[in-house]
């Protein structure tokens, strides 16, 4: 394939595609899609006027914590055509990131292993996506030189822009709505992420699935820390992924014998989800966990040095959270670990390293007195999780 021009959205249009040709280059993306690895792609229009009260009364509400950039470009968030100017349609794709011999219930039963989402073990998806949706916009433009068309002003988008990309996939057909807040579908459970290419043409858009959760509550009655205040609504501030990855400061005191042993993100509304029960494994190599993250000890996570660290986590998500809240995350995972001497000793050598900030070092100290608390009771059986992991290994054999 030719290289395009750059797309130039102030250049006279020299020919608009007509509504045949804007079918078919509809197909022509969901197939390039594919090709390029997305495992589906929809198309919605830009208005999202039904979710602006929603996520005003959320904002209000400060289920956002301290994530100031969720607040700080108003309703330009459900407003795509505002994010980038001519904006007519979204283009959503799905790419599956479940990778195999995930080992969920392995993990989560062992306290003295650390527990990573399963998004986070390979690498870092934000580029990755990115770069597969920008090929995207190449390919469209190309198609469109060829046909004598002008070229689109397309940007692609994964994440980190002020953009409601859940509930724009949610009208691009890629799913409905969970109680979770997640997106999911029968067809690919909810183990994906979402990434989007804007474009300024008026492309056929696909209908919305319709939600298929019924009476199911099971992933509010899972989570661990009760952050899925009423359904489709999430209090950051109480999720186990907000306090491990997003959260700078200390963790509330009260919430952390809940987080158990996850030190980064957290599963379990999705481990709990009985879509996912038929969710398929993911395409790209990259998603797959890599050695050093699976199934880790703690103990080996507390001596990773600051210079480790970056090494073991070079090109994963896991990086941009740095050292500190990486040491303060374990810290807690291991004050929730039953006795040991050897964590003891681990815990106040750390302390004594004057390495830690003053962060992570309460944790740590925290993580001591709790241990020592520990030393003649048995850590409370955690109910919660015994029958979750009951549940992965009855619905998810492959992985469990
Ligand atoms: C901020 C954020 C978070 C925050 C807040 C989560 C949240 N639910 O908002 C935290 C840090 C907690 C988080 C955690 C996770 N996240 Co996150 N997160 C985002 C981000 C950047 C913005 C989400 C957002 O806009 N929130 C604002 C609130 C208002 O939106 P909302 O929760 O969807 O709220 C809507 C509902 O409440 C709804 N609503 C209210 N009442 C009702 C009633 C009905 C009937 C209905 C249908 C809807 C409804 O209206 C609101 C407005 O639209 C997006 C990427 C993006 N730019 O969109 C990723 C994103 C949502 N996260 C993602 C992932 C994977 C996760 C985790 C699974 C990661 C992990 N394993 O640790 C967890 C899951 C936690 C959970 N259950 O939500 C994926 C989700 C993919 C998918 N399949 O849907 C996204 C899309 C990133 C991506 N590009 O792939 N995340
Ligand atoms: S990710 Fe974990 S803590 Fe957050 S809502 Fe889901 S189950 Fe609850
Ligand atoms: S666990 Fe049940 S309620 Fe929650 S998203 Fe899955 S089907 Fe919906």
């Amino acid at each position: 394939m030719s290289k395009p021009q750059s797309s130039n959205p102030s250049q006279t249009p020299a020919h608009l595609p007509d509504a045949a040709a804007l079918n078919q280059l509809a197909h022509l993306i969901k197939q390039w899609g594919k090709e390029l690895g997305f495992a589906q792609i929809g198309i919605s229009d830009t208005d999202l006027t039904e979710e602006e009260p929603k996520l005003q009364a959320w904002l209000d509400a400060g289920y956002h914590g301290e994530m100031g950039y969720m607040a700080s470009h108003g309703m330009m968030r459900a407003r795509a055509h505002e994010l980038h100017p001519g904006t007519q349609r979204v283009i959503c794709g799905r790419m599956d990131y479940l990778p195999p011999s995930a080992g969920f219930a392995t993990n989560l039963r062992d306290p003295n292993l650390g527990y990573i989402s399963r998004y986070a073990g390979g690498r870092d998806y934000h580029k990755l996506i990115r770069n597969r949706m920008k090929q995207l916009g190449q390919r469209i433009d190309v198609w469109l030189s060829e046909q004598g068309f002008s070229q689109s002003d397309n940007r692609p988008f994964v994440d980190s822009a002020p953009l409601l990309e859940r509930p724009l996939a949610d009208k691009a057909g890629l799913g409905w709505t969970g109680k979770h807040s997640l997106l999911l579908s029968q067809e690919a459970g909810s183990w994906f992420f979402l990434g989007e290419l804007v474009i300024n043409l008026p492309l056929p858009v696909d209908i919305p699935v319709s939600e298929a959760c019924g009476t199911c509550i099971a992933c509010i009655k899972t989570c661990p820390t009760g952050a899925i205040v009423e359904p489709y609504v999430v209090d950051s501030r109480r999720c186990v992924s907000y306090l491990t990855i997003e959260l700078d400061g200390p963790i509330p005191e009260e919430l952390r014998p809940l987080l158990g042993n996850r030190i980064y993100g957290c599963d379990d509304c999705q481990l709990a989800c009985p879509v996912n029960a038929a969710a398929p494994l993911t395409e790209e190599a990259d998603f797959h966990i890599r050695q050093q993250l699976k199934q880790p000890e703690l103990l080996t996570l507390l001596r990773w040095s600051e210079t480790e660290f970056l090494k073991h986590t070079e090109g994963s998500a896991i990086r941009r959270i740095g050292w500190q809240r990486w040491q303060r995350n374990i810290a807690v995972a291991l004050g929730n670990a039953p006795y040991s001497d050897d964590i003891v000793s681990a815990l106040q050598h750390q302390l004594e390293s004057e390495l830690p900030g003053d962060v992570a070092k309460e944790h740590l100290q925290w993580a001591l007195a709790r241990q020592l608390a520990t030393k003649d009771r048995l850590v409370t059986d955690n109910r919660k999780q015994q029958r979750l992991i009951r549940s992965i290994e009855k619905g998810l054999p492959r992985d469990a």
